[in-house]
């Protein structure tokens, strides 16, 4: 048994509980390594700042064994927060200077609601903030100190719920929309390149790229893509980050599935946090019924059976098949026979796992746009495996869920906490000692084989 840690090798013949041990120690040192303070990176060159969802997962894995640190993570990411209740992708580290586009570029203090420091980004991320600050909650046995941290941060919550379905709520049905391919989380995903490529530049953006210093450039969005990355910062920037005239320019307006899924599952947990706390729950449950209703009705393709996400720019569905695509699977929204006919083309070895190799493929093998090492075109992600994984439990498929989550930490084990995996070989790649997968590691590891059932 071979566990490789911090890029060097460490040969084990050992049980599996003591595997577990030591997987589970190595998970915490790598969170450990990526501590700045009062939250941590993502990894630790090539994503120096704070991310949004990351810090999400990273609460979720310290839940189980230090409470109070989980909690700080949400605390910092929501300090971050802006006055109409946006919580931003990224929340910058002072002086930090390997990552681009920094503060600089982004310049959000243009907007009158950004906080006045300027060290944020200004779009945001999937929101899944609420459901990590539950489960923050239901993990810790001091039941006192996991309400006070509830109550402290039940306000920003609710803002980043307020500021969906105020602001980004185009239909009236709580049914959000993104605006740029990073806001979705799944950046480089072929979803986007007809959006992307369609987008007419006006200019030529000039800036220098930090994002291949440290991962090679074959793993990361090609050129013309990262220059339709900038044009869109910075035609936002051009309009002070006003969510209407960002509309108003129609550059890059979707609605997707797996964005709106975790909006819903954040919607039911925030039912559940205000009830907790004794306030009224009507207002999130009423939002939750609203958002599942829209997506049966406007995400799921009757004809091809199968969710897609809506491009508002053209008003039809974006018919490319991916992962984002099974959602609705880990927040139980979908029929029990769609449940079905998923954990049916989850499991397809032509599709997203490959004989011999490792699930879930974040675009299916059969797709022309399969990469196998080009990130969310193509390679294993630990936080795709995490939410399916909860998918087939909440529909009885428990012994795939329980392959899948064997056969996810037998990747990390045998190939390091990396950003991603090569779905047929299993090689690392992307960013190194990756916060997420460590956190959603120890997540895995804490209640095997049902760890979701509950919430
Ligand atoms: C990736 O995105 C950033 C931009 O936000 C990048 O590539 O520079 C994505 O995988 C995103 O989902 C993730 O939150 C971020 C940090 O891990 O990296």
């Amino acid at each position: 048994m071979t566990l490789h840690v911090n890029g060097s090798m460490v040969i084990f013949f050992i049980m599996p509980e003591q595997q577990n041990t030591d997987l589970r120690e190595a998970a915490l040192g790598i969170l450990r390594e990526n501590d700045i303070g009062r939250a941590t990176k993502p990894s630790p060159n090539q994503y120096p700042h704070l991310w949004n969802w990351d810090t999400a997962f990273i609460a979720i894995g310290y839940s189980h064994s230090n409470p109070e640190r989980a909690e700080l993570e949400i605390e910092a990411l929501l300090d971050s927060q802006w006055d109409n209740g946006m919580v931003p992708h990224i929340l910058f580290t002072p002086g930090e200077t390997r990552y681009f586009p920094g503060p600089d570029v982004w310049q959000v203090t243009r907007n009158p609601f950004a906080p006045r420091n300027g060290l944020t980004s200004g779009i945001t991320q999937p929101p899944i903030l609420a459901v990590a600050a539950l489960k923050v909650f239901k993990n810790n046995p001091d039941k006192k100190q996991a309400l006070a941290f509830l109550r402290k941060c039940f306000p920003g919550l609710k803002r980043f719920i307020d500021f969906f379905l105020k602001e980004r709520n185009p239909d009236g049905t709580g049914l959000t929309y993104i605006v740029h391919s990073w806001e979705s989380g799944l950046d480089n995903s072929p979803r986007w390149d007809p959006l992307i490529q369609s987008i007419q530049m006006e200019y030529q953006p000039e800036f220098n790229r930090l994002d291949t210093v440290y991962v090679p450039a074959s793993q990361r969005p090609s050129n013309n893509d990262y220059s339709r990355y900038i044009y869109l910062l910075e035609q936002y920037r051009d309009v002070d980050y006003d969510q209407k005239a960002i509309f108003g320019k129609g550059l890059f307006l979707v609605q997707p599935v797996l964005f709106n899924c975790l909006f819903y599952w954040s919607l039911r947990s925030m039912e559940t946090i205000a009830h907790l706390l004794g306030e009224s729950s009507d207002y999130f449950r009423n939002a939750a019924n609203n958002l599942q209703q829209a997506i049966q009705e406007k995400l799921w393709n009757r004809e091809l059976q199968a969710y897609f996400d809506w491009n508002i720019i053209t008003g039809q569905p974006l018919l490319t098949e991916t992962v984002s695509s099974f959602a609705p699977l880990f927040t139980g929204i979908c029929t029990e026979e769609t449940a079905f006919n998923m954990a049916r083309r989850i499991t397809n070895p032509k599709g997203y796992w490959p004989v011999g190799g490792y699930a879930v493929c974040s675009t299916p093998i059969w797709s022309p746009s399969f990469d196998p090492e080009n990130y969310w075109r193509g390679p294993v992600w630990i936080n795709i495996n995490w939410l399916i994984i909860r998918g087939l439990q909440q529909y009885g498929f428990f012994d795939q869920a329980e392959e899948l989550t064997r056969l996810t930490l037998e990747l990390v084990t045998q190939n390091g906490f990396r950003e991603h995996y090569h779905p047929q070989t299993g090689v690392g790649g992307g960013a190194q000692r990756f916060s997420w997968t460590a956190a959603l590691v120890l997540d895995l590891l804490h209640d095997r084989p049902i760890s979701h059932l509950t919430d």
